[in-house]
């Protein structure tokens, strides 16, 4: 699939480039997950593609394959980690959506019960 909208001057694209540090929690050779700077809850996290895709809506779906199992597989240790009652998955597409670095990512957010996030 195309990828003529990316930029790689994305801010993802520079933590994966490491030209602007991260808190890394998972590399592999597809992917990287790192804490999210401005966290809706503790434990949030944000999980990345290293192939570059703005956003769900133009990526490859091989890369997706790849990338799913990691978010399941942070998802599990984010729950166990911080004795999570459930985990929230947010993925947004577009400026309208709230997007607001165009490099495909995943927030893995651990949720307690009668704790609403962070604006
Ligand atoms: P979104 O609205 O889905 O595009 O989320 C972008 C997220 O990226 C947002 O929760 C804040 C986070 N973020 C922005 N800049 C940085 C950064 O420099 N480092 C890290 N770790 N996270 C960032």
């Amino acid at each position: 699939m195309s990828d003529a909208s990316y930029d790689s001057n994305n801010i993802f694209g520079k933590i994966l480039r490491g030209e602007i540090p991260c808190h890394r929690v998972y590399e592999d050779d597809d992917t990287l997950a790192f804490m999210d700077v401005m966290p809706q809850a503790p434990g949030h996290v944000l999980v990345v593609p290293k192939a570059p895709s703005r956003n769900l809506l133009d990526a490859d779906p091989t890369v997706l394959s790849k990338l799913m199992p990691v978010v399941q597989k942070l998802a599990r240790a984010a729950k166990d980690a911080f004795e999570a009652d459930g985990i929230t998955i947010i993925q947004l597409n577009e400026p309208a959506a709230g997007q607001t670095v165009f490099h495909l990512h995943f927030h893995i957010i651990p949720r307690h019960e009668g704790q609403p996030l962070k604006a």
